[in-house]
C-alpha cells in the first residue's frame, strides 16, 4: 500500500486526470478509480484539484482571457457560522462559489451605519463612475444615486471598518480604495455592471497604475428601503436583501464575464437605501 508521504504526483498522473475529465468522467468517479489503485485519498484529492485548476487556467489563457490573479476570500473552509473580524463576530449568512459571493450578517452596528450616513450626507454629489475611455470620472446614466468617497483611514470610524473588512476577507487594508457611500431615493438604481475595469477600454491602463485591477467588492447596507433596492446577480438569479448592518462580498479573479459577477442595484421602490462600498485592488492602492 502506498502512503501519503511516498506517493508522487507525476506528469503521467496529471495527464491521466485531465484525460478522464475530458472524457466526461465525474470527479467522484476519477477519485474512486484512484483510491481503487491504491492512492491515499488526501493525495488523490490534492492531485485532482491542482491538476484540474491548472488545466482550466491554461485553457482560459489559451482562449485569450486575462490570467487569474489572487483574490480576497473569507476563511470558510470549515463552514464557520461566525468569523472573527477583530472587534466583532460577523455572521456568515450565505456562501456561493461560482460566482464567489458571501453574505455577511452584522458586519456593522446600527450606530456605525447611522454615523457613516451622517458623515457622508453633507458631502454627497451625483455619483460618478470611472470614465474608462479616459481614466477620469464622469456622470453615468446607469447610476442614478448620490455618493461620496472617504479617504482611506480618514477617521476613526472608517479605520475601524477598514480593519474589520481586511481581516474578514484576508486582504491588506492598503489594497482597498477609499469607502464610497451611496444614497438611493425611490426610482434610483445602479444598472447591472462588472466592478473590474474593462481591459479593452483605452483608459484602463491609466486606472490600473493606482493599484492594479479591482479583484473584490464589499457592499455594506447602511439603511434599508421599504421595498426594492436589492443587490442582484442576474446571471445566477441571485438577489440579496439590503438589510441594515449586513454586507455582500464578491470576488473576481480575472477581468472577464466568465467570473459571472455581473451585478446591479435594483431600483428602490419605496423608502431610501444607503450603502457603503469598498473595492479591493490587486496591489497597494495609492
Ligand atoms: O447598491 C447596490 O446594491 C450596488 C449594486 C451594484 C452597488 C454596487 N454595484 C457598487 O457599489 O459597485
Ligand atoms: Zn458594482
Amino acid at each position: 500500500m502506498k502512503t501519503a508521504q511516498t506517493q508522487q504526483i507525476t506528469p503521467e498522473l496529471r495527464q491521466w486526470i485531465v484525460q478522464q475529465a475530458q472524457a466526461g468522467h465525474s470527479a467522484e468517479a476519477v477519485l474512486k478509480s484512484m483510491l481503487a489503485s491504491g492512492w491515499a485519498e488526501e493525495v488523490a484529492v490534492e492531485a485532482m484539484e491542482a491538476t484540474l485548476r491548472h488545466h482550466l487556467e491554461q485553457r482560459a489563457v489559451d482562449q485569450g482571457l486575462p490570467p487569474a490573479v489572487e483574490v480576497p476570500d473569507p476563511s470558510l473552509d470549515d463552514s464557520p457560522l461566525y468569523l472573527d473580524a477583530g472587534d466583532r463576530q460577523v455572521c456568515i449568512l450565505q456562501a456561493m462559489y461560482q460566482p464567489r459571493v458571501v453574505v455577511f450578517g452584522g458586519l456593522l452596528s446600527d450606530e456605525e451605519c447611522e454615523q457613516l450616513i451622517a458623515l457622508a450626507k453633507p458631502r454627497l454629489a451625483r455619483s460618478l463612475t470611472v470614465a474608462i475611455k479616459t481614466g477620469g470620472e464622469e456622470v453615468n446614466a446607469d447610476r442614478t444615486s448620490n455618493g461620496m468617497f472617504f479617504q482611506r483611514g480618514e477617521n476613526e470610524l472608517v479605520r475601524r471598518i477598514e480593519a474589520r473588512i481586511a481581516r474578514l476577507v484576508n486582504w491588506p487594508e492598503e489594497r482597498g480604495e477609499g469607502l464610497q457611500v451611496l444614497h438611493y431615493r425611490p426610482g434610483t438604481e445602479y444598472k447591472p455592471h462588472y466592478d473590474y475595469f474593462d481591459p479593452a477600454e483605452p483608459g484602463t491602463p491609466t486606472i490600473l497604475k493606482r493599484g492594479g485591477q479591482r479583484v473584490g467588492t464589499v457592499i455594506m447596507y447602511l439603511a434599508e428601503p421599504d421595498k426594492g433596492g436589492g443587490t442582484v446577480f442576474p446571471e445566477v438569479h441571485l438577489e440579496i436583501a439590503p438589510k441594515r448592518g449586513n454586507a455582500v462580498f464578491f470576488s473576481y479573479e480575472r477581468a472577464h464575464p466568465s467570473t459571472r459577477t455581473l451585478h446591479g442595484g435594483s431600483p428602490v421602490v419605496a423608502g431610501e437605501k444607503w450603502i457603503a462600498t469598498k473595492w479591493l485592488r490587486e496591489r497597494r492602492f495609492l
